[in-house]
Formats: structure tokens, C-alpha cells, sequence
């Protein structure tokens, strides 16, 4: 039988997971959309053929006839409605952040924990990307001996919204790399120093961070959410005996002019397209088995990011480094972790 999904929040991330569902999901049927707005509920629903819409997120995810929630609403909402489908019983992919609060992100650790089985996947689709999963690779083989520096820059074309600030470039932004850095050296951060760049207009500056991990790497990562040009993520791993890049997919390049040139994808959603339908697939496979993706972001994950990011902005407004601190990682997650590797 097909698993029955729900997506709340019919945005552009909403959208985008509507249409994989629908039409790259094997085994999975698109049965409801949810948004505050019911025209948009509604919009979504027809383009992906949904039978129903609504805009009341907790009646969506109570319906006899849904066995999976996607979560795509705005970052606020986004624990509440993990604990409701914790509390319901169905599973749940949850669009990064889990929160931006890391105690919101135990409250949710703890109803997980409290319910005995893993309900809850994050969406940090990165590690699903091949790129870095060939540098996780890489790494794990030994061809690069040990790891020591990692260098990050994350540029997005534009960021429209007029109050987006250089700490919301560390909260907002950098969470992706905060995750798939620990996902690729498998360690954690222990500290983290951030400093801005000055603009010659009002838009928001690049931030650029320095990390430091509990292996002792030093970890760079540079955010240019204004960066005019292109969608552009770039990344290289550096250990003791070689290094590796990531590589950004282009199907081809144009010879004119007495130049060569290649595209740039105007946000993420291209560029991790292959990564977005891996991550939907493995939660799919987790939705019908019960059993965590062995790769997938988990809430121990998210409080991680949350507690990094947290850092980083009170790093970029003290104008200090500032150690991260975790709590200890609770049995659930050390324990099914183990078993999933
Ligand atoms: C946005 O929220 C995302 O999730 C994108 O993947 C990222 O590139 C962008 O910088 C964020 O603002």
C-alpha cells in the first residue's frame, strides 16, 4: 500500500517536496497540503494532485488517511508541529531548523526519547548530496589521512527580505554547513569565533566564521547571502596526505565570444535537486521500516546546529570566541546511532 503523505507549508520548500512526492516518489501518495493561506493550500494541492487542502495543520496530521508528514512552514512552527506528529505516531520530515532554540530542540529530543522509536528526520538535505558524501568517503577510506582544516563559502544571489541581518546569516544560512561538516569529519564543534564585512549599501554582509573541533580541525566558513552572481557553494577537505573539493553538477559549457563559461543555478533548490529526492526517498524507506536512515539528520543533529548557531551569533555580536557547549548526548540517539552505522 502506498504511504499517505501531508506537507504543511506550501512555500517554496513545501512546493518543491509537493512535486517530488507527486512525481518522483515511488510508493508514496500526495494526499493533503496544509497552509496558512488556503488559496496557496489549495494552489499547491492542484499542481500536484492532492485531493485535499486546509489550512489547520493539527487536523492534518490526526487524518486516519495519513501515514507521513513533511514539515515546510516557517522555522517557529517547525517543533510544535514535530511534537504533534511525535504525539500522533507519524513519522515526520521536518525542513531545517528543527528550532533555533536549543532547548526547544531537547523538549523535542525528550518526546522522542519518551516515545521509544524514532519518529523524526531533518531535512539537511546536504548530506545527500554526492559531492559530500564522496569527501565523507574519502575520509573514512584514509586516502586523505587525517583531517585538518575544512574550507566552506555558502553565497546565495540575494537575500530578499530587508530585515536579514549577519547573525540571521549564521542562524539561517550556516546551519547547513554546521550539519554536513559534522556529518563529513564526524566530530563536533567546540568553539566558534565570527566577523562581518563591511557593504558599501545596506544590504547584508558576508560573515565569515572560524571553527574549531573536538579533533582539533580548524573549520572556515564564509556566508555571502548578497552575492549577486549565482547560487554558489563551494567546499574542500584538507588532511594530512591530500585534499578534496566539491564539485558543483554542470551539464555543460558554452564556447563564445573567445570564452568558456558554465552556469550558476540561481538557488539551492537546483543545485541539491538530486540531494532533495535521495533525503525524500530515505524517508520514505524509514516511514515503511521503522528504522533510521543511516545517513539522515536526526535531533541530536538539529540540537547540535542549534546550539552552533546560537554560538556563532552571540560570537559575531560580542565580537569574541565563544565555546560551544553541548549537553551530553542523550542513550536514544548514542545508542541508534550505533546500531544504524
Ligand atoms: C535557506 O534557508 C536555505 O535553506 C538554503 O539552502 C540556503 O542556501 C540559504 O542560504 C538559506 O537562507
Amino acid at each position: 500500500m502506498s504511504v499517505r503523505f501531508a506537507i504543511i507549508g506550501a512555500g517554496v520548500m513545501g512546493a518543491d517536496h509537493a512535486r517530488i512526492v507527486a512525481e518522483d516518489l515511488p510508493g508514496a501518495e500526495l494526499r493533503l497540503i496544509c497552509d496558512a493561506s488556503a488559496p496557496r493550500a489549495r494552489a499547491v494541492a492542484e499542481a500536484h494532485g492532492a485531493p485535499h487542502a486546509t489550512t489547520d495543520p493539527a487536523a492534518a496530521i490526526a487524518r486516519d488517511d495519513i501515514d507521513a508528514v513533511i514539515v515546510a512552514s516557517p522555522d517557529f512552527t517547525h517543533a510544535p508541529l514535530v511534537l504533534a506528529c511525535i504525539a500522533a505516531g507519524k513519522p515526520v520530515l521536518c525542513e531545517k531548523p528543527l528550532s533555533q532554540s536549543p532547548i526547544e530542540c531537547v523538549q523535542v529530543m525528550q518526546a522522542e526519547s519518551d516515545a521509544g522509536r524514532s519518529f523524526v528526520q531533518l531535512g539537511f538535505m546536504r548530506r545527500y548530496d554526492r559531492s559530500y558524501g564522496e569527501m565523507r568517503a574519502a575520509l573514512r577510506a584514509g586516502t586523505l589521512g587525517r583531517a585538518l582544516m575544512m574550507h566552506n563559502i555558502h553565497r546565495n544571489v540575494e537575500i530578499p527580505a530587508a530585515d536579514f541581518t549577519g547573525a540571521m546569516a549564521i542562524t539561517n544560512s550556516a546551519p547547513h554547513e554546521f550539519d554536513v561538516i559534522r556529518f563529513v569529519l564526524d566530530t563536533d564543534f567546540t568553539a566558534i569565533s565570527a566577523w562581518q564585512a563591511r557593504r558599501s549599501d545596506s544590504l547584508v554582509a558576508p560573515v565569515l566564521m572560524v571553527l574549531e573541533t573536538a579533533d582539533g580541525q580548524l573549520v572556515n566558513i564564509e556566508v555571502n547571502n548578497n552575492a549577486a552572481y549565482g547560487y554558489d557553494v563551494r567546499g574542500e577537505l584538507v588532511g594530512e596526505r591530500g585534499a578534496i573539493s566539491l564539485i558543483a553538477p554542470s551539464y555543460s559549457r558554452l564556447d563564445a565570444d573567445l570564452r568558456q563559461s558554465t552556469t550558476h543555478d540561481p538557488d539551492w533548490r537546483p543545485r541539491y535537486g538530486e540531494a532533495y529526492r535521495r533525503q525524500d526517498r530515505a524517508f520514505l524507506d524509514f516511514v515503511r521500516t521503522g528504522r533510521f536512515p543511516a545517513h539522515g539528520s536526526d535531533c541530536w543533529d538539529g540540537y547540535a546546529a542549534a546550539v552552533v548557531a546560537e554560538a556563532g551569533a552571540r560570537a559575531l555580536r560580542q565580537g569574541t570566541r565563544v565555546t560551544v557547549d553541548m549537553i551530553e548526548k542523550p542513550a536514544f540517539y548514542a545508542q541508534r546511532k550505533e546500531f544504524a552505522e
